[in-house]
């Protein structure tokens, strides 16, 4: 009975849509059929019958991916394979006679669909548009069967085939009904508008406007019908419209009209005005002048040049371009977003200055573009061609058949001004060097680049193609790739995954020199900031805001101090999945300049502070709202903090009283704040003409005694991480970690050992890279004390909970090398077999305790011990080795009574 009566209603609903739509104007109707999919995860060879019952499967709804959660846990790997989605459609008689296309935004990444039980279509690639004619297997006036299979499988034959980020699987974009009169603009070009404009011949006076326009017949009869164009300004005038009359021959589905419109005083698009013209283009037939078909694309009217020497230049204003990069994931949803989420990015991209996006390592969401061009963000847009290349024709073939459908897609976007066919594919070489197979696969890369540059360049002859490298200059000498396009992308990472700072403006003058009549630009930089780790001794991959910043501070410097170097995409705008990464936020890139749910972290607040016209002032770390640190003799903890802005000094207040004014320096004041136990609060204010300007800060310190058993100080509890300077903040039980000390009399701290530190190709690693297992607190158990003897704590006398944290860094597994790994593998990674006993105030708690043996490596342990502490003897925690050397990676204590 509900049944029925819902299915009239959808009907009825159905009925009323689309009578308004169709009796009106002969608009082409296009709306989304996202909701009420059936969803099974796994191989089903009947799927594609109608009748088979679906009746369990998951209820779930587009955009969805099967990956959201695996992706994230402690399994390696991600599921990879089939997923079915099954619904019915209902489609009104009033479509019979029609054109009725399925439109697919986006679904990762082999795609099949049937209709009625019958085949409809096949598309490979995870991310770009793609559409089906499915006029055939449609029955008007009937509810549809759609059934649809999409595989995320590993595929040699289709890009990407290893990368830096996460494939998650499934339909995780919007999917439409398009249904169009049998006459109309094409939508069988590659999912394009069917319309595509250029502007060959712009100046302030005068614009040169060329349309190309692909118009299909699917009637049997010869059609004669008026093409018109009419441009409407960014103010909503029509500035001018151009008609011709076109005879259609019959069932022909590939007419080209050519039409030439000249406008004269454009308005220009650009960065700061991104004057936006719309182009109508509908077709009429001749005899009743009835409308048949509307598509509306985008016009901007710019010109635009990259110099070798002073970089980039738009409408003739040198510009220096600065922004980010982007991948479409965030927390918990993996890429299956919602528009107003892709939204959201691009405006805190822009909120922040930025005027430069590189849409990477493959073509987003329509809505991305569609707010780059209204608010004058330029792009570049790129294949997914990463990592390495099939040497095969199948793959070849897929490569240049995404080339072709970004391009056709996005043809009229007057902020793309790039493209880019390939990222770093020379970083994993499937054979040795100097091999004759290595030697064969450089030819292969060489030929593939050709072949791309080519089609590139006849499908669009008015944007820039690109090559992005990553730091190995001779791998792409070695492939020939180095002057086949007409921009290289650098993405340098020196002292992140090895090296210095410095190294990143020695490799861009030393290019430069090399090779000085090609344009550049820094398409990647960056460092990975986990957002609870912090440290005043910051050191490469240490994962901390501290050395992200210092790194940041550095590059931005050498980029801007540098003409030749065109602009800089900043790796990345956000945190992103990587399944097989063990980061201090594992399966995470923490390269993001906001998290993955977009809390903006420091480097963020330096480009803003740097990009931005007005005024600003930022206090550094807002996010750490709870910090730790030792109590001094004054009973302050003393400690940095950054303040970002663009005016020249700030003035800073610490409760009400503590008072300072420090002078900004390339965008950052730093103070010295001496902290109070509790809360604090921090007021920065900068003074631009007589208007002020505030940032407020408001943080707990929970500050640890020097001296344990000092009675206006009582010892509560202490959390320590051992082998390690960085602080540690769990937000979720509101505790702070510390870094480790020495012991000293009257105080705590360790006894003997030295910081676990693995050792790389580069040197050696602060903390270690893996994913420990059973446990969401990751960092403190990546670092770790080796051979240490004693922790030892001077408490007062009571009962005290001991807790002990272990992880068994040194896995017995030789690791596989990460494919993203730009030189970061650990080198010694065997075993020592280690055994030892754990004595607390002389009774032995733990006896031959052997980690691997009896938990295993890489996971998280931890072990609570009831001590009471008598005679003023303190905690004393003994390590004993048996064999090898004993660890600790982190203790916590905690008075009880
Ligand atoms: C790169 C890659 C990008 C990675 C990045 C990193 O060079 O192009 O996909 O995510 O480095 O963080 O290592
Ligand atoms: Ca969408």
């Amino acid at each position: 009975m509900k049944h029925s009566l819902n299915h009239f209603l959808k009907y009825f609903l159905i009925c009323l849509f689309i009578s308004i739509n169709f009796h009106s104007i002969a608009q082409r109707i296009k709306y989304s059929v996202n909701e009420s999919w059936k969803f099974h995860k796994g191989d089903y060879q009947e799927a594609f019958q109608p009748e088979i019952n679906d009746s369990k499967w998951q209820e779930v709804s587009i955009p969805h991916t099967w990956n959201n959660l695996d992706a994230r846990d402690d399994e390696p790997g991600y599921y990879r394979g089939t997923g079915w989605y099954r619904r019915n459609i209902f489609v009104g008689n009033e479509t019979a006679g029609k054109q009725i296309h399925v439109l697919f935004e986006g679904s990762n990444q082999i795609t099949e669909l049937w209709i009625n039980g019958q085949y409809a279509g096949k598309h490979s690639g995870g991310y770009t548009k793609f559409s089906f004619n499915i006029t055939p297997y449609l029955k008007p006036g009937e509810s549809n069967q759609f059934s649809i299979k999409v595989d995320n499988s590993h595929n040699v034959d289709v890009p990407p085939l290893s990368a830096d980020f996460t494939f998650f699987g499934g339909i995780y974009r919007d999917v439409y009904l398009v249904i169009t009169d049998n006459i109309s603009l094409s939508l069988n070009d590659y999912a394009s508008s069917g319309v595509y404009i250029t502007t060959p011949h712009v100046s302030e006076q005068k614009a040169n406007i060329q349309i190309r326009t692909l118009l299909e017949n699917n009637t049997l009869k010869k059609q004669k019908i008026k093409l018109t164009h009419t441009i409407v300004s960014p103010e909503g005038k029509e500035v001018i419209e151009e008609g011709s009359a076109v005879t259609l021959k019959p069932n022909h589905q590939t007419e080209h009209v050519e039409s030439n419109i000249e406008i004269n005083n454009p308005d220009l698009w650009s960065d700061i005005t991104p004057n936006l013209y719309k182009v109508y283009t509908r077709i009429y037939h001749s005899k009743t002048n009835e409308l048949l078909d509307e598509v509306i694309n985008p016009l901007g009217i710019r010109w635009f040049s990259f110099q070798p020497e002073d970089g980039f230049f738009l409408n003739g204003r040198h510009v220096k371009l600065i922004g980010t990069n982007r991948h479409q994931d965030y927390d918990g949803m993996g890429n299956a977003l919602p528009d107003e989420m892709h939204v959201r990015d691009v405006l805190l991209l822009k909120e922040m200055g930025g005027n430069f996006l590189r849409i990477s390592h493959y073509p987003q969401d329509p809505v991305i573009l569609d707010m780059c061009d209204k608010l004058g963000i330029i792009t570049s847009v790129e294949i997914p061609v990463v990592n390495a290349i099939t040497e095969s024709n199948a793959f070849t073939d897929n490569s240049l058949e995404m080339a072709k459908e970004m391009i056709r897609q996005d043809y009229n976007r007057p902020s793309v001004m790039i493209w880019n066919y390939m990222n770093e594919v020379m970083l994993r070489p499937p054979y040795e060097k100097d091999t004759e197979e290595y030697i064969q696969y450089c030819k292969a890369v060489g030929a593939f680049g050709n072949k791309l540059e080519e089609t590139i360049r006849k499908e669009d002859s008015s944007r820039y193609t690109m090559l992005v490298f990553h730091g190995n200059l001779k791998a792409y000498e070695d492939a020939g790739l180095v002057e086949i396009p007409q921009l290289i992308g650098w993405n340098l990472y020196q002292g992140w995954y090895g090296g210095k700072f410095s190294g990143f403006d020695a490799f861009l003058d030393s290019f430069h020199e090399k090779y000085p009549g090609i344009p550049i630009f820094v398409s990647e930089y960056g460092a990975d900031v986990a957002p609870r780790l912090h440290s005043f001794n910051p050191k490469r991959f240490d994962f901390t805001t501290e050395y992200a910043n210092l790194y940041h501070e550095h590059y931005l410097k050498a980029i801007t101090d540098r003409p030749f170097v065109s602009g800089a995409n900043i790796w990345n705008l956000n945190d992103f999945h990587s399944e097989s990464r063990g980061d201090a936020m594992p399966h995470i890139n923490n390269k993001g300049i906001t998290t993955l749910s977009r809390e903006l972290k420091d480097t963020y607040h330096l480009y803003s502070a740097f990009l931005k016209k007005n005024p600003y002032v930022q206090i550094g770390s807002e996010n750490w709202k709870t910090r730790g640190g030792i109590a001094d003799d004054a009973g302050t903890t003393i400690q940095p903090i950054k303040v970002y802005s663009n005016a020249s000094e700030v003035e800073l207040t610490l409760n009400g009283n503590f008072h300072e004014t420090a002078r900004v320096t390339d965008n950052i004041a730093t103070f010295d704040i001496p902290f109070i136990n509790g809360k604090n609060s921090i007021l920065a204010t900068i003074k631009i003409g007589d208007q002020k300007y505030h940032d407020f800060y408001e943080l707990e310190m929970k500050q640890v005694p020097q001296i344990l058993n000092d009675p206006k100080f009582p010892f509560t509890e202490i959390n320590v991480t051992l082998g390690s300077e960085r602080y540690y903040e769990d937000k979720k039980s509101n505790r702070v970690w510390i870094p480790e000390k020495p012991y000293s009399s009257g105080s705590w701290g360790y006894v003997g050992g030295i910081p676990y530190s693995p050792k790389t190709r580069f040197g050696s690693l602060p903390a270690a890279d893996v994913n420990i297992t059973e446990t969401e607190h990751d960092p403190i158990f990546q670092t770790q004390r080796t051979g240490l003897e004693q922790f030892r704590l001077d408490v007062p006398q009571g009962q005290y909970a001991v807790y002990l944290y272990w992880a068994e860094l040194e896995s017995p597994v030789k690791r596989e090398a990460l494919v993203y790994n730009l030189g970061q593998e650990i080198i010694k990674d065997t075993t020592e077999a280690r055994e030892f006993n754990v004595v607390i105030n002389g009774n032995i708690f733990l006896k031959n305790f052997n980690i691997s043996d009896q938990i295993g490596a890489e996971k998280a342990i931890i072990k609570k011990f009831i001590v009471n502490a008598n005679n003023n003897e303190g905690l004393k925690i003994n390590f004993e080795a048996i064999k090898g050397s004993p660890v600790l990676n982190a203790i916590r204590v905690y008075k009880i009574y």
